[in-house]
């Protein structure tokens, strides 16, 4: 490689003009003097999305208190969930409390939320003789409540499915009411949260007719900040305060904390549970994919079990990573077995993972199952013993099947010995199993309980990636959907960047999947894939890396909230316009103010774009130190090709780029034959993957007429100044948000405006 090159990449991130200052300048927002939006100067982002702040405009408050007067939840305590700890607690001083049923869940929503929002108590009745109040709203199902049952037709409601909802507005004699139903009493609570959320974004709700029902059935969160605590509530937001580790969950907490540890429930498990609840977000996995074995022994299990308890309620299962030597560690004594006996087709090994799961089960009887991930960054996995991945994940899916339970088997390998490509190892090794034909004479060897997880992108969560090409290809196989919301490449919990747009722009993008016979799926967008739709498959999931730890407002960054937000409203339905999500998130954690809307959601829409640009722009990736993953270091080797930024960037006297056309490592034959072709060919690939697939001669001509290098720079150049504009742009909000929040935003806003040029100091 040609060593002047990187440092003149280098320059171009520190050195260049202010042209765009203009664009800047046109950018900002007029500002004009409101009242500030209801929260007191110290509130500190705690209810997520979850505020319910008084209504601030008088008339549509008027209209409020006359459409919604009472709450009617029939039978609210009669369907108790399970609870395994007998004594489930609440931490002394918890604001939060525990309920036992889901239909409980809905009302004490309701009372808090339209207490809140109409600022005054809304009253609990019940219905006097199938008599209906004026102003009630009726939630529950057709079981639970017979004036449910009497307002809306069974047809209607089939339609929705177990975990859909109707709300409506009905007249009845003289009495106007709204229901909210669903077949499930999971679904009359996410009913309830939809209404709940009409009225937190200022919409009319007296002439309502929705029905909603989610897309994809498991939306689910991985939570990795067991590991690199972004949301860690301490000074360096690297860990923990008094005692606790930073992540979320306490199951060790020392010093001060220790008496906070599970069984002991906190107030921030109740607030996650609620806004995951309002997104229809249906289980989380707690720990972190690189698995401590720790999280099997008994006395985990006996903690999970109360986090279990205290989250049944509102629909969120729980799932453990494992590891795939789990029955080796001692840990387990007496129960081990010996390298020898990790035969994913023997019954020890079997039998190992199938008591492991009895047990977990029998302290939590709707626990999901396990993540794996297995060969990969030092993980072991099958290939370890002489075995592949079909037979590894075929292994502990047969011991946990007859238990109902599922296995998501991550695809995240990158053995250097399949390809010289980082990027197409996965299909190569993940392709073959999925089209084997079976002694059945059908094809794919994965069993019916085991969901491929699958990367966005095929590299690792860059900020911008092309689609995996494994999205399609893997026609008999479950596959899951993994995106990151925790933002490891992303800025980390310093810069302000909203991922809305870009799981909007993975899952509308076109696979250009065939059927067998080479034509054209009528659905084959990757949301299609996904969900079902293109191939037909029955059973579906999505999963976000998560990014809840222990900080007050739960994310580290108040805006990275908004990725929560946004992952779990895709992950219900994948359709929606990230800019309407991010409409709707202000709304609910701002304000309402339409000047304080519009530049709040201005500066959002436009923060990953500039992320993108002044950090990988046209398609170059990974360019980062080694490690931390948020510093650029474009000449660095990093002990391995392909942790490198010099394996990924070539930089060369003749251009930049990783070629990955049919003249180079032909990526692109892993994709269908259109996406192929267009990426195939510098010509026709867009140019925000450009260097993904080519070494780009310094020279080339871009659609803007600028030379390959010009352009570069013009990139690089609009990412910096856009964070300047937010940073100067949220100074005109001053007087409309509470101080604390904006204080400590404004500070972020520094720190990111300081590193988006140079990458800073390493954090
Ligand atoms: O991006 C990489 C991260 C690892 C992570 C890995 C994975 C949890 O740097 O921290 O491991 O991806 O997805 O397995």
């Amino acid at each position: 490689m040609i060593r002047g090159s990187v440092p003149r990449l280098r320059r171009t991130l520190v050195v260049l003009g202010t042209a765009l200052a203009t664009v800047a300048a046109t950018l900002a927002v007029a500002t004009t003097p409101v009242a500030a939006a209801g929260s007191p100067d110290d509130y500190s982002g705690s209810d997520l999305w979850l505020r319910y702040v008084p209504v601030s405009d008088a008339k549509l408050l008027r209209d409020y208190r006359r459409t919604v007067t009472a709450i009617v939840v029939e039978n609210a305590d009669a369907d108790r969930v399970h609870r395994h700890t007998a004594d489930l607690t609440m931490a002394p001083g918890s604001t939060e409390k525990l309920v036992e049923t889901t239909l409980g869940a809905a009302r004490d929503e309701l009372v808090r939320g339209l207490g809140g929002m109409l600022g005054q108590p809304t009253p609990v009745t019940t219905a006097g003789a199938g008599t209906v109040r004026d102003g009630s709203v009726v939630v529950g199902t057709p079981a639970s409540s017979p004036l449910v049952r009497r307002a809306v037709s069974a047809r209607d409601l089939a339609a929705v499915g177990d975990e859909g909802y109707l709300v409506r507005s009905v007249s009845r004699g003289r009495a106007r009411f709204t229901v909210i139903a669903g077949n499930s009493d999971l679904g009359a609570l996410y009913g309830t949260f939809a209404f709940l959320r009409l009225m937190q974004t200022q919409k009319p709700v007296d002439h309502l007719r929705i029905a909603d029902s989610p897309k994809i059935k498991h939306r689910l969160l991985n939570n990795w900040e067991t590991e690199r605590l972004y949301a860690g509530n301490n000074a360096s937001g690297l860990g923990g305060l008094n005692g606790e580790s930073g992540a979320i969950f306490n199951f060790a907490a020392t010093g001060a904390s220790a008496g906070r540890n599970l069984p002991v429930i906190l107030d921030r498990y109740i607030v996650m549970a609620r806004a995951l609840a309002s997104l229809g977000i249906n289980g989380i996995t707690i720990n972190n994919v690189n698995a401590d074995n720790a999280y099997l022994t008994s006395a985990r299990i006996a903690q999970e079990a109360a986090l279990a308890d205290a989250l049944r309620p509102y629909g969120i299962r729980l799932g453990l990573s494992i590891r795939y030597t789990a029955p080796t560690d001692s840990r387990f004594a007496p129960d081990t077995l010996t390298n020898s006996q990790l035969d994913p087709y023997g019954t020890e090994f079997r039998g190992w993972w199938t008591r492991r799961a009895q047990q977990v089960q029998s302290a939590i009887p709707d626990f999901m199952g396990f993540t794996v991930k297995a060969n990969s960054e030092g993980q072991p996995g099958p290939q370890d013993f002489g075995y592949d991945h079909g037979d590894g994940a075929n292994g502990i899916a047969a011991a946990v099947a007859p238990l109902g339970m599922t296995v998501h088997w991550r695809t995240f390998v990158y053995n250097a010995e399949v390809d010289n490509d980082r990027l197409k190892r996965a299909y190569l090794e993940f392709g073959p199993i999925d089209d084997e034909v079976q002694p059945d004479g059908t094809r794919g060897r994965f069993a019916d309980n085991v969901f491929l997880q699958t990367k966005n992108g095929p590299l690792d969560f860059q900020a911008r990636e092309p689609i995996h090409p494994m999205f399609g290809r893997m026609e008999n196989t479950n596959q899951a959907l993994e995106l990151q919301v925790t933002q490891e490449y992303t800025g980390q919990n310093w810069m302000l960047t909203y991922l809305g747009p870009m799981y909007e722009e993975v899952l509308k993008t076109d696979t250009y999947a065939t059927d067998e016979n080479g034509k054209l799926l009528r659905e084959r967008l990757v949301g299609n894939i996904v969900d079902g739709s293109a191939q037909h498959h029955p059973d579906t999931a999505i999963v976000g890396v998560a990014n809840l730890g222990n900080a007050d407002n739960l994310t580290g960054h108040h805006f990275s909230q908004a990725n929560l937000f946004a992952f779990g409203r895709q992950a219900w339905n994948w359709t929606l316009d990230s800019t309407d999500i991010a409409t709707d998130w202000v709304r609910m954690t701002w304000s309402n103010d339409r000047r304080v809307v519009d530049t709040i959601r201005t500066m959002m829409m436009g923060s990953w774009e500039a992320l993108v640009s002044y950090q990988t722009p046209l398609g170059i990736g990974h360019q980062f130190a080694e490690g931390a993953h948020y510093r650029p270091d474009p000449a660095d080797w990093a002990g391995r090709d392909d942790w490198s930024p010099v394996y990924y960037n070539k930089a060369d006297s003749a251009g930049l780029g990783f070629d990955r056309s049919p003249t180079g490592s032909n990526l692109a034959a892993q994709y269908f034959p259109r996406l192929q072709r267009r990426y195939g060919d510098i010509d026709s690939v867009p140019e925000n993957l450009l260097m993904w697939f080519h070494h780009v001669p310094w020279g080339h001509r871009m659609d803007s007429g600028r030379p390959f290098w010009d352009e570069l720079v013009y990139r690089y150049q609009m990412g910096v100044q856009y964070v300047t504009w937010m940073r100067e742009t949220w100074e005109t909000l001053r007087t409309d948000i509470d101080a604390r929040r904006f204080g400590e935003v404004r500070a972020k806003l520094a720190v990111h405006e300081a590193d988006a040029p140079t990458g800073g100091t390493p954090r």
